[in-house]
């Protein structure tokens, strides 16, 4: 029907039109909120959507029984029977992990790749008569099953008869020209923080100790593989590119800053694992924490480990406690003495894989109706609808300035629901402090889940509840909330 309209409320109407015009132009809320810095590179946005990748210990200490091999071992030592790259990238695959990281060579300085720089090495191994390289047969298998290839190359070196000394620097540069010049494209390159001490040193079975904060000279060690591959992730400690969890049982903090200040750490520093597990929400790097964690007790294989095979369902919880903290998970598996990954563990990750797929098995509130008490601008471009509709670059916000909002899906019918999940959409920087989940029940709002950060994402496993309605509120946060993905199964 058609109301003719007197020329007062005309005026009225278009008055309100320019107020609202220029509210939001002047606060900007026509557009896309500003990044707060610091923000992921693409190499990190690339790493946060991996969510699980997979590390592989294998050497001397695979055939010793040790953890941490002196450097003395003799080279027919190192004899895997039935070695096969293949059944680890495949098993990798097949489980959900995106990347596997070789040690290349660990503390007791046998390499797997035929290294012109040493004679420590498959090379002079029984394994395929010296002519094998695991290096290789590795990184084409990842590449056969579409995975990405990382290389771990422990700095500390117990073999090398140099090790302490400026010569060292050298071999371990020129050993990384060779990894990255042979091997690559290397997505992750691993450094361990672990440094010095005894070892065998060429035959001087000394005590070794170096300043890590300056012995290596990463920045130049960097510079160097800068030349060979412009993109490459790198982990140590304190990161550039990923930092350590600050333990090895495969668990983010609950508060988790995917940002920290560098100048506060350096590899091999004393007491800042509460940091490293936390980050700082006012970091000025982007580093987030990658959970480095084994299937087994050990970083290494050891047939008396097989009955502690972490299960399923522990790897499960693993799960929830890195990448449902908005961290990666990588999880050791490591082959025994055939060269493959044992029956144990293949039968845990497949397991876990099963579990994974049946516990987030349908997203109940995919497409379903959303709304949220307030969203930037009134634009549609950052409505609630984009919470719930399966893209992760569509997202809500709200005005600058606005700190707090909460938003509602409506499920459509009453359901069990077992876990909520959020994403922040990172690429605008992390920015929630605090948040709640409640759920509709006997007509009335209950609080199921409180929070600090979310990151790229937040898995909350709730006690199973039946409702229909879920309600999401940011109650503090850096700068106005972007909210990317919200999920219910
Ligand atoms: C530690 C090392 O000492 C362990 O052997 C293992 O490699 C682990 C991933 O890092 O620092």
């Amino acid at each position: 029907m058609f109301y003719p309209m007197n020329k007062k409320s005309l005026f009225l109407i278009l008055a309100l039109f320019a107020t609202s015009i220029s509210a939001n132009s002047q606060t900007n809320n026509s557009k896309a909120p500003a990044p707060v810095y610091p923000i992921p590179d693409k190499m990190q946005m690339e790493w946060h959507e991996m969510e699980t990748n997979a590390f592989v210990h294998f050497t001397t200490n695979t055939f010793t029984g040790l953890e941490w091999g002196f450097g003395d071992e003799k080279l027919s030592t190192f004899n895997p029977t039935a070695l096969d790259t293949e059944q680890w990238a495949k098993t990798l695959k097949e489980t959900g992990f995106k990347t596997l990281i070789l040690t290349t060579k660990h503390h007791d300085g046998f390499c797997l790749w035929p290294s012109k720089y040493t004679e420590h090495s498959v090379k002079n191994s029984p394994y395929k008569d010296g002519k094998g390289d695991v290096v290789k047969e590795t990184a084409d298998a990842v590449k056969k099953y579409g995975l990405k290839f990382g290389v771990y190359l422990s700095p500390w070196d117990r073999n090398h008869a140099e090790y302490g000394k400026p010569a060292y620097i050298e071999y371990y540069r020129n050993q990384i020209k060779e990894l990255f010049t042979n091997y690559g494209p290397i997505f992750e390159l691993w450094f361990d923080g672990a440094n010095g001490g005894d070892g065998y040193y060429g035959g001087f079975r000394e005590t070794r100790k170096i300043d890590s904060k300056s012995y290596y000279n990463w920045p130049k060690t960097l510079e160097i593989v800068n030349s060979i591959q412009k993109d490459v992730l790198v982990f140590s400690d304190s990161g550039p590119g990923v930092r350590w969890v600050g333990n090895e049982r495969g668990i983010a903090g609950l508060t988790n800053w995917n940002t920290i200040s560098t100048d506060t750490l350096y590899a091999g520093k004393a007491g800042i694992t509460d940091l490293l597990n936390t980050g700082s929400i006012d970091g000025k790097r982007w580093i987030p924490a990658e959970v480095d964690v084994s299937i087994r007790p050990g970083w290494f294989y050891h047939a008396n480990e097989d009955a502690k095979v972490k299960t399923a369902e522990q790897l499960f919880d693993i799960y929830l406690t890195s990448v449902g903290r908005g961290s990666t998970l990588l999880l050791n598996i490591p082959p025994d003495q055939r060269g493959l990954f044992h029956e144990k563990d293949v039968e845990s990750l497949r397991g876990y894989k099963k579990l994974l797929d049946t516990e987030f098995s349908k997203n109940i509130a995919l497409k379903a109706k959303v709304k949220a008490d307030s969203f930037r601008g009134n634009s549609a471009q950052f409505a609630a609808k984009n919470l719930t509709d399966g893209n992760k670059e569509t997202y809500w916000a709200t005005n600058d300035g606005q700190l707090t909002g909460s938003f509602e899906v409506d499920l459509g019918k009453v359901s069990t629901v077992k876990y909520v999940t959020l994403q922040e959409y990172i690429k605008l920087g992390q920015r929630v402090k605090k948040f709640s989940v409640e759920v509709w029940k006997d007509g009335k709002w209950t609080n199921v889940a409180n929070g600090t950060t979310i990151g790229y994402k937040r898995i909350f496993k709730i006690d199973p509840v039946q409702t229909s309605k879920i309600r999401v509120s940011i109650e503090d946060s850096k700068a106005s909330p972007v909210i990317s993905n919200l999920e219910v199964y």
